[in-house]
């Protein structure tokens, strides 16, 4: 089998194309998912690696996988990186106080942090995220599913920068990474005002919440080593519920990473509430 691909000939194309994975038991349950935009030559590599992750998923091994490769015809909106640092946090009852305080800090009540502890520990995991509005009423229509976030990438200028501020954290991972390019494609717009995650990856127990006002706060030992069961959740002030055209820019526009904010290390609590400025 040919391991290389022609440079001189991808080369000579210069647009973009979204790859998407999923990856689903032969009864269609979630194993796994992923998603980038990538030029011709890059879209070839992904398209193997993602092939490799679904095949090879800690989650099990899929009935079905499912890789999409598109080019992409609308300009992509440029972005930069969210803020990035990480939480001082002991356990996972710690983590569950934290994640409130900071949820609370950008002004999502009680009502609706409960809801979204209650989805990101339900057995069932979706493939996309659920929507919360700030009193904890779902948005999003399909309550199985949840809403895709897909069309999002990182130029390899920024990619490269990103992997130098991440190293110096000890934290260079494609998991950061693509958490990151995700969460600041869906912080990006006005309408959302937060968002919260649990790998659904038994041996992954680093969460985050990501906001436009205090940026990307990873949060260690946000569950127990061992549980499958995680998700996201957005939070979003939505006047009138109508939420079509945030779904609509979550799933189909494209949005690339092109400069990378400061990537910092452990701070407190303390520290990080103390920047929110209203
Ligand atoms: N759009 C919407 N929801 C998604 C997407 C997406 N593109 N990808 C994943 N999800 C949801 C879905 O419900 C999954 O079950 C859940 O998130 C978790 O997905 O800085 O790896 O891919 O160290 O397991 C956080 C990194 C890693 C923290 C999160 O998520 C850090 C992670 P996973
Ligand atoms: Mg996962």
């Amino acid at each position: 089998m040919r391991s290389s691909i022609n440079a001189k000939l991808y080369s000579r194309d210069d647009s973009i194309y979204s790859v998407r994975m999923r990856a689903s038991t032969k009864n269609g349950r979630h194993i796994s998912g992923a998603e980038g935009l990538y030029s011709r030559t890059e879209a070839v590599l992904s398209a193997r690696q993602y092939a490799d992750r679904a095949l090879c998923h800690e989650r099990g091994r899929p009935g079905k996988v499912l890789i999409t490769i598109e080019p992409i015809t609308e300009e992509p909106l440029r972005i930069s990186t969210l803020p990035l640092c990480t939480v001082n946090n002991e356990n996972p009852e710690t983590a569950r106080v934290v994640a409130a305080k900071i949820l609370s800090a950008l002004g999502i009540g009680k009502q609706a942090i409960d809801a979204a502890f209650d989805i990101l520990r339900h057995s069932e995991v979706l493939r996309g995220a659920a929507i919360l509005d700030t009193e904890g009423v779902r948005l999003d229509p399909d309550l199985m599913r949840g809403v895709r976030v897909s069309r999002m990438g990182i130029s390899s200028e920024a990619g490269k920068k990103l992997s130098r501020a991440l190293g110096r954290q000890g934290i260079n991972t494609s998991t950061v990474r693509e958490a990151l390019v995700l969460s600041s494609k869906v912080n990006y717009h006005f309408e959302v005002i937060g968002e919260i995650c649990i790998s659904d990856n038994p041996g992954y127990t680093t969460g985050y919440i990501a906001s436009s006002r205090l940026g990307y706060i990873r949060i260690p030992v946000i569950k127990k080593k061992g549980l499958g069961q995680g998700g996201r959740v957005f939070f979003l002030n939505s006047r009138d519920n109508d939420i079509t055209d945030t779904i609509n820019y979550l799933e189909k526009r494209p949005v690339i990473v092109s400069a990378i904010a400061k990537c910092r290390g452990l701070r407190s609590l303390n520290e990080i509430l103390a920047e929110l400025v209203n």
